[in-house]
């Protein structure tokens, strides 16, 4: 049955969109042609009229300060409050999982749903999401010569500079890349880039199922993609886990809620700054895997894992409340950070921790889990600590807290491999804003940057 299409996003509908679509089945690329040249009228007019009006002032501590607050970027897919937490297109986590479709026989989000809101602002029907999937899954085979680049690499290397080379590898094939050479016209770019974002997200799990197989599992047969499923049910399966397992579902939650998290965090962000030298998507998203591999941003998750565990070790059996209190003590008097707790923005906790919080308090097997259990009693004990320690801005957990220690119940053991998983997700929101970028001509990223003694001179006598 098709579903009733809604406009989601609050900035779309601001009178630009604000039409129903008719239950009709669009291709993901013809609801692009539909919106694209409204957003661009729009961007012209706020251009004409707004050039030189401000938006905030620059202060030294955004200079010295890793930027934090400055409005200094245009995205449009997600905005992150700093107390309600992620909206995309202004849908909450919790209205997406309302409104966005689930795979046959499922609940949770699946990717392609997700991917349809990011791109266009518009809750996709059903038959649109399962027509994405097939196109996605008819576009998800490796060509061989990356195959045979993840074949030939150590099985020592981190995951995540695996990916990252795959990705970079499939720029063989950028339709961007080609067209670009041929001399298209500026008008063009979004089109070429879209190609290339579908192709990149379609390949991505295949090529981080390979890894995974290559790295843990060396021998089994990889199996072929299947058409008639989603893409996460498609890379479980490539996994080995079978594409019925409970890790499906928590993989779709997992990926469509880590698709986005606005525009600057720090792979978004690589990728647009790439992107914004008009490399094509793949080399694009392949810099901004690197920058998620840190272990600040998306390489957190494998890090609470490996302390919860530690923790669990040494607390051992009768894990209470005052031992975990201690334990975080220890961490922080050692002068580490506490893995998946604070965040840039954020400033209470994270939605998309609560979100895969409530996946687990409806299933008796992970509620039972006592790596689980730890997790959940560690963000009853550790906002209190790091209050007390004063140092933090925001003393909740982020989605990092909890993502890893579900991955581990269900099998998926090896935390190395964890922030590849987020990198097939964080593929929606950033390629999303590729073709945005080249859709609305933004043009190369390049901030003025300051010596010590220029910034000295400019304060002075204010
Ligand atoms: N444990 C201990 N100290 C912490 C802390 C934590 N979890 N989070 C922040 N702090 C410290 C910072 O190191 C900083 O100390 P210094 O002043 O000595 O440098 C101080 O508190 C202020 O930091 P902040 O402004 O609150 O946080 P930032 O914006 O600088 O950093 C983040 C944000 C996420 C890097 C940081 O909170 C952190 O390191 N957390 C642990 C790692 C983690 O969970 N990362 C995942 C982020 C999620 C995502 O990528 O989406």
């Amino acid at each position: 049955m098709l579903r009733q299409t809604r406009f989601a996003s609050r900035h779309f509908s601001q009178g630009i969109l604000a039409q129903r679509r008719m239950a009709s089945t669009k291709t993901i690329r013809e609801a692009l042609e539909e919106v694209i040249p409204k957003k661009q009228a729009q961007l012209a007019a706020l251009k004409a009229r707004h050039s030189q009006s401000v938006l905030g002032d620059v202060k030294v501590e955004h200079v010295i300060g890793g930027m934090r607050g400055l409005k200094a970027m245009l995205w449009d897919a997600s905005v992150l409050d700093p107390l309600e937490g992620i909206r995309f297109h202004g849908l909450s986590i919790p209205d997406c999982q309302k409104q966005l479709t689930a795979a046959p026989g499922g609940k949770e989000i699946i990717a392609e749903s997700m991917l349809w809101l990011l791109l266009t602002g518009q809750v996709p029907t059903e038959a649109e999401t399962r027509q994405l999937s097939r196109e996605l899954a008819e576009k998800g085979d490796l060509p061989k010569h990356v195959i045979d680049l993840i074949d030939s690499l150590p099985t020592t290397l981190h995951p995540m500079t695996q990916l990252g080379m795959g990705v970079a590898a499939l720029n063989h094939d950028s339709k961007f890349a080609a067209a670009y050479e041929e001399g298209i016209k500026k008008s063009e770019y979004w089109t070429h880039t879209l190609d290339d974002c579908i192709n990149l997200i379609a390949r991505l799990p295949a090529l981080a199922a390979r890894i995974y197989r290559n790295v843990y599992k060396p021998g089994q047969e990889i199996p072929a993609i299947n058409k008639d499923i989603d893409l996460v049910g498609n890379y479980v399966n490539m996994l080995g886990f079978g594409a019925n397992h409970d890790l499906t579902e928590y993989l779709r939650l997992y990926i469509a809620i880590h698709g986005d998290h606005e525009g600057g965090n720090a792979s978004a962000h690589t990728a647009h700054l790439v992107g914004s030298t008009l490399a094509d998507p793949y080399l694009s998203y392949s810099a901004a895997l690197y920058a998620l591999a840190g272990p600040l941003h998306g390489l957190a998750n494998q890090e609470v894992l490996r302390w919860q565990l530690d923790m669990q070790k040494e607390l051992g059996n009768n894990i209470t409340h005052e031992k975990i209190k201690e334990s975080l003590w220890k961490t922080l008097k050692s002068g580490r950070v506490v893995p998946g707790y604070g965040h840039g923005v954020l400033r209470n906790p994270d939605p998309r921790f609560v979100a895969l919080q409530e996946f687990c308090l409806t299933r008796p097997d992970l509620l039972a889990d006592p790596v689980i259990q730890l997790v959940k009693q560690t963000s009853e004990v550790a906002p209190d600590v790091l209050k007390e320690h004063g140092k933090t801005k925001n003393p909740y957990p982020n989605v990092d807290a909890a993502s890893g220690c579900v991955l581990y119940h269900y099998g998926l053991t090896e935390f190395k491999y964890y922030t590849v998983i987020f990198g097939v997700s964080r593929a929606l929101g950033a390629l999303t804003q590729l073709v945005w970028a080249r859709a609305l001509g933004l043009p190369l990223e390049r901030p003025k940057s300051l010596s010590l003694e220029a910034i000295e001179k400019l304060v002075e006598g204010q």
